[in-house]
């Protein structure tokens, strides 16, 4: 009885902690920066029409023509290239929205009117399936991605509609929606995504159209994971079944760790993160939390993103964070800052947009050139000068996920409660919402992530609050209103808050200290050990050949040693980078020899650039974790013999 009621008390504060954040959409938000804008335009004017192309080299628009003709052979692509075509087309109407262009809003209508073609009868709608093996249909959940692509086209269908008002993709989506939940919704059958996705889409289309069904539907997908049902499906005794790859392994309540594939994990828990909003289901809470911790405790790169492994694309063991071998795939740092945002909005604390800072300003923003026509799928920390970027891929998820990404990255910026402006993020620009009923007129100027200073200006009177995020990075901010220091303004759940009521034309200035941080990791992270990684603000720095006179594999950082940073507009169209006195070890030759008098190190600069922009110049090696002393060489040759025979 004791028992039962601590466990009750202990579920009803798992409640206690939500706050529940609104976010604010990014048609509300201008960004007009030197580090975002650059990117949004390029994104805009380069990654649309790239993307467009490649799906046509890819053959995605011939599988569409394929499956609408009926044909039945000469397919091309893998059993879910449809979805690399839908999240183009979010991206692209994200773009439409924020830059209406008819050009392009006429080849989304003739692209939708391709899909409509496709579509069945009775609203099925899977290229892939509809070719190859239309006795397929929903036999395989686990492998075949119908619901995964299904997720991806009602998340473009649902951009579509908001940038553009035109029902023509919404409808498609909603009778495909209509016919998943016919089949597989709270009164049918068992059945749930192999890939995750279709939660959260569900959930968007739920709150576009204000149809219970998609909340219903969605609950169910989430709340039936971890009943074995992939065993089921495929015939697989119990006691032989790990699910672990697709999260099937426990319920969904039960989960204590990141697992399985990383994409497939993040978007799950973003999935029962919103379910968790609408719930408050006191243990989805407990498991979201237990997780999270778990995530960013033991799990996830400093660069923000996650899954170490390439024979999984996903996780491993605790402290698993390689760096010439990792993984970190560009879809799941974009997954990740996607639960993150959904963990900062549940529980409007900041700790959580510290990781999605870090996932968008780091392990997503190097899966893209700067050019917007070319991308990593694998994001090492560290390269020998072979890893480089393409142009599109078989499995092309990833270019069109960072697509979508930057061109809605303003609504990762602001959120808002009853009474309050919520700021996530410090991006230059304007901001033109509502908040507690009345407008909301912000113009912020910074040059942030290169510069620490942010300076807000209210362009209408309000009575809202503010909430600034004061990053975990940062130590020592100050706070000023209209020019006048606050002494120790009030920090709560990681951010600064003010009380309104606002003039027009009051500022509050915020400095974030900037220093360049050596930083080091948890020893049982064993590549990272005796090494030291350099952030300053969000941004991860590394070491590229292109840079540096001495071999990235010599360089050394020793602890405490000087950096400067520099704004310079001729490296990488504009970045902050690090000199660093750094020293140079060439390791000794051991050819014939025992023994040999120490080398001594040559005191070196090394110039770091942020990671987020490395291999778009000459191709050569990079480091993010440089050694803090010479590392011991590698040997080969006979070892020791034991003693102990
Ligand atoms: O399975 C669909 C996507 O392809 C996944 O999210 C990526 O990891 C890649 O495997
Ligand atoms: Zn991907």
């Amino acid at each position: 009885m004791i028992t039962a009621t601590l466990a009750a008390i202990a579920l009803s504060s798992a409640q206690a902690d939500l706050v529940k954040y609104d976010p604010i959409p990014f048609t509300d938000v201008r960004i007009k920066d030197r580090f975002w804008q650059p990117r949004q335009e390029v994104n805009r004017t380069a990654t649309v029409e790239h993307s467009l192309q490649q799906l046509e080299e890819a053959g995605n628009y011939l599988v569409m023509r394929l499956a609408a003709e009926g044909k039945r052979a000469g397919y091309k692509g893998l059993i879910f290239t449809d979805s690399d075509l839908y999240k183009v087309l979010e991206g692209v109407s994200y773009t439409l929205a924020t830059h209406p262009d008819p050009k392009l809003d006429k080849r989304t209508d003739e692209l939708i009117a391709l899909i409509a073609s496709v579509q069945m009868k009775d609203g099925y709608l899977n290229t892939w399936h509809q070719v190859n093996r239309p006795e397929g249909r929903w036999k395989n959940l686990r492998d075949d991605h119908e619901l995964y692509c299904a997720g991806h086209m009602i998340e473009a269908a649902v951009a579509h509609h908001k940038a553009t008002g035109k029902r023509n993709f919404l409808d498609i989506a909603v009778r495909f929606a209509s016919l998943i939940d016919e089949r597989y919704g709270p009164n049918g059958e068992p059945g749930y995504p192999g890939h995750p996705e279709l939660e959260v889409a569900l959930f968007k289309l739920w709150k576009e159209t204000e149809d219970d069904r998609w909340f219903a539907l969605s609950k169910k997908m989430v709340e039936m994971r971890g009943t074995h049902f992939f065993a089921a499906e495929h015939k697989t005794p119990l006691e032989r079944y790990n699910g672990t790859y697709w999260l099937d392994d426990v319920p969904i309540h039960e989960h204590k760790e990141i697992k399985g594939h990383a994409v497939r994990a993040a978007y799950l828990l973003a999935g029962a993160a919103d379910l968790a909003r609408e719930t408050q289901d006191p243990e989805m809470i407990s498991m979201l939390n237990r997780v999270w911790r778990n995530a960013i405790e033991k799990r996830i790169f400093i660069t923000g993103g996650i899954g170490p492994s390439r024979s999984n694309e996903g996780f491993t063991v605790d402290y698993d964070l390689p760096t010439l071998t990792a993984y970190q795939e560009t879809c799941a740092s974009i997954a990740m800052a996607q639960w993150g945002q959904r963990m900062a909005l549940l529980f409007g604390d900041a700790k959580y947009v510290d990781s999605v800072e870090m996932a968008l300003y780091n392990g997503m923003l190097s899966g893209v050139a700067l050019d917007g026509k070319s991308f990593f799928y694998v994001n090492p920390l560290a390269s020998q000068g072979n890893h480089h970027r393409s142009k599109w891929f078989t499995c092309a998820c990833c270019p069109p996920n960072v697509l979508r990404t930057i061109a809605s990255l303003g609504g990762y910026v602001y959120a808002r409660s009853n009474k309050q402006l919520v700021v996530n993020l410090y991006v230059g620009g304007d901001l033109n919402t509502t908040v507690a009923n009345e407008p909301m007129k912000l113009s912020v100027k910074t040059d942030y992530p290169w510069d620490g200073r942010i300076s807000m200006t209210f362009g209408a009177p309000s009575k809202a609050g503010l909430r600034l995020r004061n990053p975990g990075w940062a130590q020592g901010a100050s706070l000023a209103i209209n020019g006048k220091k606050m002494p120790s303004p009030a920090l709560e759940k990681g951010y600064f808050v003010l009380s309104g009521p606002w003039r027009k034309g009051d500022t509050v200035s915020l400095d974030l200290p900037m220093p360049a941080l050596q930083m080091e990791a948890h020893p049982s992270a064993q590549d990272d050990r005796g090494r030291t990684a350099v952030q300053r603000g969000p941004l991860i720095y590394c070491a590229e050949q292109v840079d540096n006179t001495s071999p990235i594999a010599d360089l050394v950082l020793p602890r405490g040693t000087s950096f400067k940073p520099s704004y310079r507009k001729d490296v990488l169209g504009g970045v902050v980078v690090i000199d660093a006195q750094a020293e140079s070890v060439a390791p000794p030759n051991w050819d014939r020899t025992l023994y040999q008098p120490l080398k001594v190190a040559k005191k070196v600069k090394a110039t770091l650039v942020p990671y987020g922009y490395w291999d778009n110049r000459k191709a050569g090696a990079m480091e993010v974790w440089l050694p803090l002393i010479p590392p011991p060489a590698k040997i080969s040759g006979p070892s020791v013999p034991s003693t102990k025979g």
